[in-house]
Order: C-alpha cells, then structure tokens, then sequence
C-alpha cells in the first residue's frame, strides 16, 4: 500500500513552480492559444466541442483525489482536517468537471491544449491529494486555527466570485453564438478578469487553509497561467471596443 515520500512531494512541488515560471514567460509574450486568442486559420479537425474538452480536461482533477480519498487503506479518520480539506478541493473540480461544461457557450477547444490540460489535471490532482491523505499532519483543533478560518473564508469568497463571474460570461450570448461582447456586472464592473481574479483568491485561501508546499505551489502556477491572460484579454478588449470602461482594471479591482 501507498506511504508518504516526502521527497516525491518536494520534488513535484518544485516541477510545478518550475512549470508556473516556464508558463509565465511563455504568456508573457503571447496568450495560450484557446478562446479569443485561438488563430482562426486553423484546423476544425483539431478542435473538441467546449462541453467535452472541459469534461475530459478537468475530470481527472476531480477523480484522482476522490479515489484516493476512498481507496486509502486502512481510511485515515484521523486528522478531520485533512478530509476536510481534500473535499474542498475535490468540491471545486466537481463544479468545473460536472456543472460548468454542461452550461458552456464556449467556442471549440484545441485537441493539443486539451491533452496538455488533462495531463496537467492528473498531475495537480495527484500531487494535492496524495499530500493531504498521505502526508498532510495537522493538531486535531486545526479547524479552529486562524489559518484554516481565514483560507477557507478565502477560498469561498473566491469561488464564488469565479462562478458568479462564468455565469456573466455566459449570459453574454444566446445558445449557438459565438461573438464577443463587454461583460458587465459583478466584479466585472472592476476587472476584464473577473473570473480569473475568482480563481486566483480561491487557490490563495486554499493554500492558506492547507498552509502547503503542494497547495501554494498550485495556488503560484494558477496565478502565472490565468494572471497573463487576464492581462491579454483586457488587451483584446480595449483593442475591440472603443466604448470599453476607461477605469476598468485587468486583473485586480483598482490596481492593475
Ligand atoms: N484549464 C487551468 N503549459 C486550462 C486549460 C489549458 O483549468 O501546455 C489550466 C484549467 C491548459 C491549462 C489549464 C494549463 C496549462 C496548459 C494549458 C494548455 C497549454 C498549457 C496545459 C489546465 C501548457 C505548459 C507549457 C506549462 C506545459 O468562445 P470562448 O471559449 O472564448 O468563450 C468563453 C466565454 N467568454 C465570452 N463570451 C462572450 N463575450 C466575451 N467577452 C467572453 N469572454 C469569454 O466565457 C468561455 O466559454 C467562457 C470563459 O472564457 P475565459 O477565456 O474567460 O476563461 P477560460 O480560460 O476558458 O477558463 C474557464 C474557467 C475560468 O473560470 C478559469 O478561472 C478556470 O476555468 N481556469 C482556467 C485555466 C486554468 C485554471 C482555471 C487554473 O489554473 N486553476
């Protein structure tokens, strides 16, 4: 049966900040090519419906803790914490893998970007949970301690900024469209990246909550892959529509 390595830990936690800082110089310079960056000369062959590149893309996210949250043996009932803390997780990847595909207007998603995401998903998947039901330890009273309360006061207020934030992005276009227009409402009225900032917070507050290498790792790698583009679609934005809100922000209300 499976045991903790605390150096397989180390070690894909240091892969993911090393792939957060290969990912921020990429998109940097250019966004990832899906959605409103995706070059329209190419390839409807290479291209899956957004319902099912999301599916598939992020299910591992959810499966891969959830199973090794079952199928640990012997289950581990103690620290509360971490179960907790590993439902969180699994909760929001729920969402992403089993709610907001099903609702997506979205345009068709690049086969290529979709294997790289779903192989990324496996990875992050693995690495969060098998840190928190393997070798996460915490004292018995964590759930009272101010770093738990206030990450997953974080993390809640996060999520559901972001899903507030898909929902406005959605109601942007009728079924079948696929044009673009201003988003207004919510944290719209600050941020081009409303949705994003969402994210970002949600997996700050997490790994404040966990207070963990693995879970601040994810919390930086999000950070470099959605904070550029945030940047590059209030880019595309203010390029768009010359009507578009002067004080609005890329990705933080008020400040950049
Ligand atoms: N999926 C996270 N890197 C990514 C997929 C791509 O969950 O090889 C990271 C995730 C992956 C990426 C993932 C990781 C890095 C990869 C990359 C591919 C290459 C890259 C693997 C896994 C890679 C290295 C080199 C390091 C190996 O038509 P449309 O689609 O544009 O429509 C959109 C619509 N919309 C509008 N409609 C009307 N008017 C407008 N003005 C509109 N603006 C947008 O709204 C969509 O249907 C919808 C949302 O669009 P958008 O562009 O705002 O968000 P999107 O980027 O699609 O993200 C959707 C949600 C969002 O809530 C976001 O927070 C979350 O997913 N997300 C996304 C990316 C990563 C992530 C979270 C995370 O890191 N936690």
């Amino acid at each position: 049966s499976m045991q903790c390595l605390p150096g397989l830990v180390l070690a894909l936690s240091s892969l993911l900040g090393a792939l957060a800082l290969l990912q921020l110089s990429l998109y940097l310079r250019a966004p990832s090519r899906y959605g409103k960056h995706e070059e329209r000369l190419c390839r409807p062959r290479g291209q899956l419906p957004a319902r099912c590149a999301w599916f598939l893309q992020e299910l591992p996210s959810f499966l891969v803790p959830a199973l090794l949250l079952a199928l640990r043996s012997p289950p581990r009932l103690e620290p509360l914490g971490c179960r907790l803390l590993c439902c969180l997780f699994c909760w929001h990847y729920f969402y992403r893998t089993f709610i907001y595909p099903f609702f997506t207007r979205g345009r068709p998603f690049p086969l290529q970007l979709l294997f790289f995401g779903m192989l990324f998903c496996i990875y992050n998947g693995f690495l969060q949970g098998y840190y928190l039901i393997y070798c996460a330890e915490y004292p018995n009273d964590w759930c009272t301690d101010i770093r738990f309360t206030s990450g997953l006061l974080l993390f809640l207020l996060g999520m559901g900024i972001n899903i507030h934030s898909d929902l406005l992005l959605r109601q942007l276009r009728k079924p079948g469209e696929v044009t673009y227009k201003i988003p207004q409402g919510g944290l719209f009225t600050y941020v081009s990246g409303a949705n994003y900032f969402g994210e970002i917070v949600e997996w700050f507050g997490f790994a404040i909550a966990t207070w963990s290498l693995p879970a601040f790792a994810f919390a930086f790698f999000t950070l470099c892959c959605i904070g550029p583009r945030a940047y590059h679609h209030h880019r595309y934005y203010l390029k768009t529509f010359t009507d578009y809100p002067k004080s609005r922000k890329a990705l933080i209300p008020f400040i950049f």
